[in-house]
Order: structure tokens, then C-alpha cells, then sequence
């Protein structure tokens, strides 16, 4: 059966997430995320590929430069910072969602997120890779502890001048890092949707797809599912999240903007019993039963939003 492909154009400003929503959507620290220069290169993360593996840079006439197999975060931030280096191909078999059910090649395409907006080269770089790689999505991550400022503003409008142009390609809002909201001190999840909703329409998006997420969260689930190393911060993090999350596991699904048969499919995946106490005393028991616990943790992925974005993403 041939591949079809769906390239996937990601942005944001500085640190709303975008390296860790990537991540999360791969089930891995491949990117190097937290407090670094933003990306300079236009990065494309190829999650199905028929030969391909490892990963490649070229200059900006499209001669390589690099070659590696085994690729990790290391290795990109070094061709990231090379100044000949124009772009970067990944080739990754990484989500296990993309091995067992798709037949898509979903590509997802890093650009540099303009934290200044002064940047001319990282305004250029994101031109280019939104004029050059017949984009079929736009993922448009926001921060949820910090809406509407003007590197924010000045990107949407150019967001929504591509789009005036380009009305095949979708786009999707990402509201990230919901975890940090404090519900008890009156931060409704709620309401910052309807904020960021009025928002994104008075930026000219009629109707716009609002997903909520926590990246961090459903990044370190995916990683412990697959027994990946998780630091204890992260473990730390991840308790405290699922604490909420067994009091309520429709908190954010019930909250997204999208369509009904969807969230239907979430709600469903949301409401199959996963006997926790029964896989905590196991796991206290038998550390050979510990894996039920999975079960749960997929759940929790489907409460992170994470899940959500996948299913738009596959759909046609
Ligand atoms: N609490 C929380 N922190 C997050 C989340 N997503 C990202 N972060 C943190 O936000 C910071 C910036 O994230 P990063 O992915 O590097 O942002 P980028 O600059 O947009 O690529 C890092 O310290 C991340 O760990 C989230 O969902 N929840
Ligand atoms: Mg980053």
C-alpha cells in the first residue's frame, strides 16, 4: 500500500511548547526543550517512511551536509547552531500509533519561533517553509499562562494572511500547559477557552478549533508506557496530574472546540474501565502485573489532549 503524506506546519512564540508538543506527539525527547536560542533551521520530522532512517542536513541549495543514523537531541542542536546548515530531515519510526494504524506519513515541519520579532532570518526561514512545503495543517500553539501578547499577534496576522490564500490547509489551536491552571483560585478552563476564543476571532478565525493540552504531561506518560527513562521531576509531575485526572477525566475533553464525533470517539476511550486500584495492589504485588497500568496511563492520554490532536491528525 503506497504512503500518503500530510505535512504538518508547527508555530508558536518562544516557549509556549512547541519542541515539547513535537515530542509528545513522537513519544520521545528528541528535541532539545526549555530555555535555548530558538531553533534556526527549518527541521522536517518524517514519523513513516518507507527507506529512509537516521536523519539529514543541507545547506540551503539543498546539498547535504550531514549524515547520521542514529539521531538524538545532541546531534540536531549541533547542526541546528551550524550556520550553513538551512534545513534538517528527520526520519523517525518513533509513535507506535503511526506504525500499527496509519498508512500516513504525518511530517511534521519545526520552524523558528520568531521570539523576536526583529529576526528577519527567522521570519524568513518560517516564509519559506510555509511557502515551500505544500502545508496541509498548521498547528498554532498557544500558552495558555501567557495569551495575546505581540510576538503572539504579529504571528497569527501572518497566520491568517497564509491562510486568506491557502483556504485548503486546516489549522488547529494547541492550549498548552493547562496543568499550570489553578482551578481552585478561580483559573476555569473554561473560561480561557472562551478568552482565547474571542481572542483567535478577533485575529479574523471564524470558528476556530481550540484543543486543549499538556504537552509535558502526556510526554512523560508516553514515555513511561514505553519504559523510557522519566527523571523523578517528571514522575513528580505526572502523579500530581493523574490525581486530577481520576477525579475527572472529562475535564478537558468536555472543553475542546472541535467537532462532536470526535470528541464522541475521546469520550468513549474516556469511559472504559481502567480498575486502577486493582493495578496499583498489583503492581505492589507482582511487578510482573505493573504493564496493567498501562492501561490507565493510555487513558491519561486521552485526558492530556495529546490523543485528540493524534486522531485530527490521522483523519482525513
Ligand atoms: N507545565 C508545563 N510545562 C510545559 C508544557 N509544555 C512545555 N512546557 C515547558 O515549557 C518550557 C518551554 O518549552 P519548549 O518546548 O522548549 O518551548 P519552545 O520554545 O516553544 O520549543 C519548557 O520548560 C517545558 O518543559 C506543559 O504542557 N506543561
Ligand atoms: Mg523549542
Amino acid at each position: 500500500m503506497s504512503l500518503k503524506t500530510k505535512n504538518i506546519l508547527v508555530m508558536a512564540t518562544m516557549s509556549a511548547g512547541k519542541s515539547t508538543v513535537l515530542n509528545a506527539l513522537l513519544g520521545d525527547d528528541l528535541l532539545h526543550s526549555g530555555n535555548e536560542a530558538t531553533t534556526s533551521t527549518i527541521m522536517r520530522l518524517h514519523t513513516k517512511h518507507s527507506s529512509e532512517f537516521g536523519a539529514i542536513s543541507y545547506c540551503s541549495d539543498k546539498l547535504p551536509i550531514n549524515r547520521e543514523i542514529l539521531v538524538n537531541d545532541e546531534i540536531l542542536r549541533t547542526w541546528n547552531k551550524d550556520d550553513r546548515v538551512h534545513h534538517i530531515d528527520v526520519f523517525t519510526k518513533m509513535t507506535d500509533l503511526h506504525k500499527k494504524k496509519s498508512q500516513t506519513n504525518l511530517v511534521y515541519i519545526d520552524t523558528p519561533g520568531p521570539n523576536n520579532s526583529q529576526d528577519i532570518s527567522h521570519q524568513e526561514l518560517l516564509d519559506s517553509a510555509l511557502a515551500n512545503n505544500n502545508i496541509n495543517v498548521i498547528l498554532y500553539i498557544l500558552n495558555c499562562s501567557q495569551l495575546a501578547t505581540n510576538d503572539d499577534y504579529e504571528l497569527l496576522t501572518k497566520l491568517h494572511k497564509y491562510i486568506s490564500q491557502n483556504k485548503g490547509t486546516q489549522v488547529i489551536f494547541i492550549l498548552n500547559k493547562v496543568d499550570v491552571l489553578d482551578e481552585e483560585s478561580g483559573e476555569l478552563i473554561s473560561s480561557i477557552i472562551k478568552s482565547t476564543k474571542l481572542y483567535l476571532e478577533d485575529s479574523g478565525f471564524k470558528h476556530p478549533v481550540i484543543i486543549p493540552l499538556m504537552a509535558k504531561m502526556a510526554l512523560v506518560a508516553k514515555k513511561t508506557i514505553a519504559g523510557k527513562h522519566v527523571s523523578r521531576k517528571e514522575s513528580r509531575m505526572l502523579i500530581n496530574e493523574l490525581e486530577r485526572f481520576r477525579i475527572n477525566k472529562h475535564y478537558l475533553n468536555e472543553q475542546a472546540l472541535f467537532n462532536n464525533v470526535q470528541k464522541k470517539l475521546i469520550r468513549r476511550q474516556l469511559n472504559l474501565i481502567t480498575p486502577q486500584l486493582l493495578h496499583q495492589f498489583f503492581k505492589i504485588m507482582s511487578p510482573k502485573k505493573a504493564h496493567l497500568n498501562r492501561r490507565e496511563l493510555k487513558q491519561f492520554c486521552s485526558y492530556s489532549g495529546i490523543q485528540t490532536i493524534e486522531n485530527i491528525l490521522l483523519s482525513n
